[in-house]
């Protein structure tokens, strides 16, 4: 069987001051905890670097860009990808890119475990708002810091088809389905959820059940593993979900955080499992109907 011992490496809070060393001299932990229990892949939240920045105001460019990484490696975070290569391990890191152009982007980097840069996949459902929002207790700012990115790719990876997506790109159906037409049986996804929605406040009670129903259904629909990792905790004063779990392509959860700090979520990630489903249930070319769907893509 096609097997990856893949390791959610969910994170408690970061300070918004954090220094950038401290942050890496974290997730080199959490890299060398999951190494020692064999995980081959480890997978970080989204934004991982940094505090949950999205939640502020912050009008001075400078003080922005210092949330950014315009290279990536770059000179704080090399020490990651030369530790990971060093244990040959792979890893999947979220983080606020500024592209020499000047594009920002909500982004993930996934690395194969010699060191190869197998993609860098750009956030495409960016929530939130654009302008401040005084009513809120706390603002959701990505509409103002982030474009969305050009969609979803599968790359060959981890002896199988891999596929990245973050956070608020977990909650759409056409995540997985875009994904799913492209034969991915690996879906991996950090976030950053607040547990308090302030649209619409009576949301929250739920935001625990909601996240893994639309990773389970995800995973179920399409016959793909999904991994969800959180940067969790109360944050800056606001209480953002951890439960970063790992879901097989039957919408089961096989493991799942218990805490709301660092902590390594492992299992045993059989890729074959994947079709059971492909081959079956969901058979996309032997039971879909393209044709009957139009709306989906052309409303
Ligand atoms: N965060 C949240 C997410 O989609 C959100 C935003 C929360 C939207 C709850 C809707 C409901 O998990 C990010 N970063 O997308």
């Amino acid at each position: 069987p096609r097997e990856v011992v893949v390791a959610a490496a969910q994170m408690g809070p970061v300070a918004r001051d954090a220094p950038r060393a401290e942050v890496v001299e974290r997730l080199l932990s959490l890299l060398r905890g999951a190494a020692h229990r064999g995980a081959e892949l480890v997978v970080f939240p989204e934004l991982a670097l940094t505090t949950f920045f999205p939640r502020y105001v912050i009008d001075d460019d400078a003080e922005l860009d210092a949330f950014f990484e315009t290279e990536m490696p770059g000179p704080e975070t090399k020490v990651l990808f030369d530790e990971a290569a060093r244990l040959g391990v792979g890893f999947q890191l979220g983080y606020a890119e500024l592209t020499p152009d000047g594009h920002r982007y909500n982004t993930a980097i996934l690395v194969e475990r010699d060191g190869r840069i197998v993609s860098r996949y750009r956030k495409v459902h960016v929530p939130g708002h654009a302008d401040e929002e005084p009513w809120r207790a706390f603002q959701h700012l990505e509409r103002r810091y982030f474009e969305p990115g050009p969609g979803f790719e599968v790359h060959e990876a981890f002896g199988g088809i891999v596929g990245s997506a973050t956070c608020n790109d977990r909650r759409w159906p056409e995540t997985y389905r875009v994904l799913g037409l492209q034969g991915v049986e690996l879906v991996l996804i950090g976030y950053n959820t607040p547990i308090h929605y302030a649209p619409d406040p009576g949301q929250d009670r739920l935001a625990g059940h909601h996240n893994t129903l639309v990773m389970a259904a995800g995973a179920y629909q399409n016959g793909t593993w999904v991994v969800g990792v959180a940067k969790g905790g109360v944050e800056e004063g606001v209480w953002s979900l951890a439960e970063s779990q790992i879901i097989s392509p039957g919408g089961e959860v096989v493991a799942r955080a218990t805490t709301e700090d660092d902590e390594l979520v492992l299992a045993l990630v059989d890729l074959d499992r994947c079709w059971d489903y492909k081959r079956t249930v969901f058979n996309f070319a032997q039971y879909r109907l393209p044709d009957r769907y139009r709306l989906i893509t052309d409303l």
